[in-house]
């Protein structure tokens, strides 16, 4: 297999490193592609295929099984994952309900593509929780807003968006039209990982059969009611674009949990949290303290009240995240240890 086979699917010298000279002779680097309840789908860059999820894997903790663009050593005869390669990115997400369970979305992403809708599905606090998701694994966000074609309002969603962060790039588009998407092809170079993350609905799926020139996935129209879509794609998969690109479709999502993303909160919203710095107390809660700088800002104007919120409503989520995903660990290993003493005693007795 050509080295060069591998680099156009985004093999690089952080995998490569990682690579043990028994390694180097026993296994096959390969990248996941799919992830299915039967399988993993892996491709060496040459040919693509499915390794069944043996036992050992399954069991394994959420987030050190094999996930959609992670690296993976497959043993000689090409039937079973030997090791999940270390990642350079991931993003994790807390799977929807009250459980805090650590999902993975995707692994090794070099651009994320927030996309939206210009429609009733636009929601500027909905992007800021993707934004902290990209900051905090160190991804640059890329806001794609689709649907240019179906409504006069584009640039009040394009101003909106571009609002959230200085210099954040943001792309009006019709998505349906090849020509429309120069400016968010420049994003997916030769070996570029694209992840398209973003509602049901606002044209994840066309995007990437755009960008791809064919019908890479199915596709399906949204409720005219309330513009919201119809769960068409239903697993993650990573596609290869002429460009040289690899484009990580996932699923809608309807709703982002982002955990314990504290760091990403932090550098979206970080003209709050230099304000915050500035208040007379330092654990002001920015209600009715004296010299709070954040009320004073709210005040002048200079701040926006809805931002304010949704910055202390992520703060809590990343706080009730933190915690509670300590004490599932600490849980955890307490279980570890208990098994491992019965072990050990067993073990005496014979
Ligand atoms: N006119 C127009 N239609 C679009 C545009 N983008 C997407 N659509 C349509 O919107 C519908 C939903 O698009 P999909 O690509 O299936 O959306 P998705 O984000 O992949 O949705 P899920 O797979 O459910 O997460 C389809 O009927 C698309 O043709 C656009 O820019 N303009
Ligand atoms: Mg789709
Ligand atoms: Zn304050």
């Amino acid at each position: 297999m050509s080295s060069n086979a591998l680099t156009d699917l985004g093999w690089r010298p952080f995998f490569q490193q990682q690579l043990g000279i028994n390694e180097m002779a026993d296994t096959v680097p390969a990248r996941v592609v799919a992830v299915q309840r039967s399988g993993v789908y892996v491709d060496d860059g040459m040919t693509a295929w499915e390794i069944p999820l043996g036992g050992r894997l399954l069991k394994a903790p959420p987030e050190t099984r094999p996930t959609v663009g992670d690296w993976v050593l497959v043993a000689s005869d090409r039937q079973s994952i030997v090791r999940v390669l270390e990642r350079e990115s991931v993003f994790r997400r807390l799977a929807a309900g009250e459980q805090v369970d650590v999902q993975l979305i995707a692994a090794n992403v070099d651009v994320l593509f927030v996309v939206t809708s210009a429609n009733e599905e636009f929601n500027v606090s909905r992007l800021e929780r993707y934004l902290a998701l990209a900051y905090d694994v160190g991804v640059q966000p890329v806001v794609v807003i689709t649907k240019a074609d179906l409504t006069a309002r584009g640039d009040e969603f394009l101003d909106a968006a571009k609002r959230l962060r200085p210099g954040l790039p943001v792309e009006l588009v019709n998505a349906l039209d090849a020509a429309d998407l120069a400016r968010v092809r420049a994003w997916c170079g030769r070996g570029q990982t694209v992840a398209l993350l973003g509602s049901s609905g606002v044209g994840k799926s066309t995007l990437l059969n755009t960008l791809a020139g064919r019908e890479l996935q199915d596709t399906a129209g949204i409720r005219a009611s309330d513009s919201s879509g119809r769960h068409t794609t239903t697993h993650r998969s990573l596609h290869r674009l002429e460009s040289g690109a690899l484009l990580l479709d996932v699923p809608g999502m309807r709703e982002l949990k982002i955990g314990d993303a504290g760091a990403g909160v932090a550098a979206v919203f970080d003209d709050i949290e230099a304000l915050a710095a500035q208040c007379r107390f330092a654990d002001c809660r920015h209600e009715a303290e004296p010299d709070c700088a954040i009320q004073a800002a709210l005040e002048s104007g200079a701040l926006e009240e809805r931002r304010v919120g949704n910055w202390r409503k992520l703060e809590r989520e990343h706080r009730h995240a933190t915690e509670t995903l300590a004490e599932k660990h600490r849980r955890g290993r307490q279980f570890a240890k208990a098994v491992r003493q019965r072990a050990e005693l067993s073990h005496k007795k014979r």
